[in-house]
């Protein structure tokens, strides 16, 4: 199952890593950065520089171009192709549907900023810390007022891109989660249905479609109260959510009462299999439900279907298959599977 988190960020000052092999300008740039509020870890060379950034996270760098046993220069595309990296590994982690491409691109605004501070004034120099991906560059000797403010700019940059990011990531939080459950909601069961849906087709690989709803329902909540119902509907939520076991399962509040599994890859033998275990699992928790005519405690009625998407035929199609065989449950007496 996959969840969806909000984005927080870090109230500490700001984390400068500063990489130069002469100690005098490290203790310049140590003084004036520390006055500024900054926290500041030091190293001497570029390799020190790469070792350090994974393991600090820095909020900038301020990078020499001369140094021993790796230049700035060559630093510098190592720190970009680490942020590649990451941003390959987070897209390696997500399937392609809309919500969590968000999450990845938003990877791209994580690159922590480089500044290059150096004595090379010559053209190529600059055009070469550009193309390597530094965002400013300074030269020595340092003009401190400068590199202060261009400091503060890379940084509030920085701030309001993660600041964006949180805001972004609270809002795809909000249209994409049920706020009693915790669960997909109703728009990202669509989504997801929907992309599955051309993924399969194109694999011609089966997908399954577990429909299920509380028996009685109503009952319950004129017997117990409304407040009492919400948490019965947060209870079988999270057990629905628990026995789902595969990555590419989509455990949604479907309706009111009502709860949705998308199953990927799945046979029709292996989705009844699942159904089983939440049944059982529901059953388990044993809610008292003095209302339901089938039972002492709460029960589902689940509905199970299973198609191999193709062009021709749509979601709906899986999902009203799986609508008749929950009807059918029902109507048959309710607390079973139908397939
Ligand atoms: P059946 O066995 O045929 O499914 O009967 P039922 O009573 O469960 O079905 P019905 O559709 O008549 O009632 C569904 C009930 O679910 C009515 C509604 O008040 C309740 N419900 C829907 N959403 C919520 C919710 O968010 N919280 C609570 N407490 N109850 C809800
Ligand atoms: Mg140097
Ligand atoms: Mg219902
Ligand atoms: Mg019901």
């Amino acid at each position: 199952m996959s969840a969806i988190s909000p984005f927080s960020i870090s109230k500490q000052p700001p984390l400068i890593l500063v990489a130069d092999d002469d100690k005098t300008m490290r203790v310049l740039l140590r003084k004036a950065m520390e006055q500024e509020g900054y926290r500041v870890v030091e190293v001497n060379d570029g390799q020190q520089c790469l070792d350090a950034y994974d393991t600090i996270k820095p909020d900038i760098v301020l990078l020499d171009a001369v140094m021993p046993v790796m230049d700035g220069f060559t630093c510098c595309r190592q720190l970009l192709k680490i942020a590649r990296n990451n941003l390959i590994s987070a897209l390696a982690s997500f399937d392609t549907d809309s919500a969590l491409n968000n999450t990845v691109i938003s990877k791209l605004w994580e690159r922590t900023p480089i500044l290059m501070i150096t004595c090379l004034d010559d053209e190529e120099s600059v055009n070469r810390a550009f193309e390597a991906g530094a965002m400013d560059y300074i030269t020595k000797p340092i003009h401190w007022a400068v590199l202060r403010q261009r400091l503060r700019r890379l940084l509030q940059q920085a701030q309001v891109y993660k600041q964006l990011e949180a805001a972004n990531q609270a809002l795809q939080h909000i249209a994409n989660v049920d706020g009693l459950t915790g669960l997909a909601n109703r728009r990202r069961f669509d989504d997801y249905l929907n992309t599955q849906w051309i993924n399969l087709a194109q694999e011609e690989a089966p997908l399954s479609l577990i429909l299920c709803d509380i028996d009685f329902f109503k009952f319950y909540n004129d017997k117990y109260g409304h407040p009492a119902g919400d948490v019965c509907l947060q209870k079988v939520g999270q057990v629905l959510s628990h026995t789902a076991q595969k990555n590419q399962d989509l455990v949604a509040r479907y309706g009111g009462e009502e709860f949705a599994v998308i199953m990927p890859n799945t046979h029709a033998v292996g989705a009844v299999h699942v159904a089983a275990a939440m049944q059982a699992g529901v059953r388990d928790l044993k809610i008292l439900h003095d209302g339901s005519d089938v039972s002492e405690y709460v029960t589902l009625s689940m509905g199970v279907a299973t198609m191999v998407p193709t062009w021709e035929s749509s979601p709906s199609d899986l999902i009203v298959k799986a609508d008749k065989a929950l009807y059918q449950a029902k109507a048959e007496g309710r607390d079973r599977i139908i397939l």
